[in-house]
């Protein structure tokens, strides 16, 4: 016997797709779990998009208002899948409302607003969670077993890139639709909370919290078009944002992110090096975990590429036979797979709101050292 979990999602772009999948083949894949997700309701202003979008993927009804989504008795989670500037007001009423979250990411536009998003949660006592995926993608969740395992020693460095291509025109616009990354009223920052906040919370889960940042950004493109007023207006986002950091274990960190490395769509690599062996990770082959283990025996001892698809690597059990690789996808399938557990478990589904504020505070930090050009304490 199985209990609906009744979805709400708010927005409909790549997110809500990648989202909607997660929700549509958990139970396929996640036979056992208790509750089943169920696609109520699909919001968004525009009706005719949002009717299409619902059509299209299965939500049985939809609404204009997502006030009126939040009001509705038959929602149990909603999913908020909108621009970052709207997570704040949504979450508020969310938790005054008594329903589960589940926000995209970055929890929000900044610090302040974050830390209200999580009162308000923890006052609720509503379940939350954040959708940072890659924490989820098998290989990267076999490094944290391995780092855990304390395999790798005292650990010295971390270093993670993100690299996307698609902003070098400069007539692209910026603000409206497809395109509120690029405008600051929306996205709160550029790079640092579209890019670098995966490779910031995945840092901080595999190698612990990060204690101050020095960073330097840039905007390559000053002006843009803006869709919704057409006339040409200052870019306030950062185009590439790169930063020093130390971690509260004592290693020293190195991140970069830009969306102008021409040839790079989205390659999201990490490294971690330890005394005693490292890891590192590449998004574009995303089902191997490469490892250099010094304990190896001297003449065979080399970087060697784990193929992370057997029954005993992480959710690697419940997709096809040995061998057979999964993708991008399946990352969100196994967070609300998850998701689903700890609503049977009582345990977080992390990462929370609490813990996507440590991100946030990173980002802010990382923001704020490279408008002052100087050393930043996360606080
Ligand atoms: C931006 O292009 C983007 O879609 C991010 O918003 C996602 O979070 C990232 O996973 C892929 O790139």
């Amino acid at each position: 016997m199985t209990t609906p979990l009744n979805i709400g999602m708010i927005g409909y772009g790549f997110m809500g797709r990648a989202h909607t999948n997660g929700y549509k083949r958990v139970g396929d894949f996640f036979p056992e779990l208790e509750r089943r997700p169920v696609l109520k309701a699909a919001c968004a202003r525009n009706k005719e998009n949002i009717q299409a979008f619902a059509d299209q993927w299965g939500y049985e009804s939809i609404e204009t208002d997502w006030k009126a989504l939040v009001a509705r008795d038959d929602i149990d989670a909603v999913d908020i899948c909108v621009p970052n500037n709207l997570h704040k007001e949504i979450a508020l009423a969310c938790a005054e409302a008594g329903k589960m979250i589940l926000c995209e990411k970055p929890i929000a536009m900044n610090t302040a607003e974050g830390e209200e998003m999580c009162q308000a949660v923890e006052k609720a006592g509503v379940v939350n969670t954040v959708w940072y995926n890659y924490r989820r993608v098998p290989a990267v969740t076999l490094a944290k077993q391995i780092i855990d395992s304390g395999k790798l020693g005292r650990i010295f460095h971390y270093r993670a890139n993100f690299l996307q291509d698609w902003t070098i025109a400069d007539d692209l616009p910026q603000g409206g639709e497809a395109l509120w990354r690029l405008d600051v009223d929306a996205a709160g920052s550029g790079v640092t909370g579209d890019l670098l906040a995966h490779c910031i919370d995945t840092a901080i889960w595999l190698n612990g919290s990060v204690t101050d940042v020095s960073a330097m950004t840039e905007t390559f493109i000053k002006e843009r078009v803006h869709q919704e007023t057409g006339q040409k207006q200052k870019v306030g986002i950062d185009d590439a944002c790169a930063f020093l950091c130390h971690f509260e274990n004592g290693s020293l960190g190195l991140f970069e992110s830009t969306r102008y490395a021409r040839g790079h769509k989205a390659l999201y690599t990490l490294e971690i090096n330890g005394e005693n062996a490292s890891l590192r990770w590449d998004l574009h082959d995303l089902h191997r975990l490469e490892m250099f283990d010094h304990a190896d025996e001297g003449l065979t001892r080399g970087w060697k590429s784990i193929h992370v698809t057997d029954g005993d690597h992480p959710y690697m059990d419940k997709w096809w036979v040995p061998g057979l690789q999964i993708g991008y996808e399946h990352s969100f399938v196994h967070h609300v797979a998850d998701f689903l557990k700890s609503l049977e478990t009582g345990e977080p589904c992390h990462p929370t709101f609490r813990d996507a504020l440590e991100t946030q505070k990173v980002c802010d930090a990382v923001l704020s050292s490279a408008a002052e050009r100087k050393w930043e304490t996360v606080v």
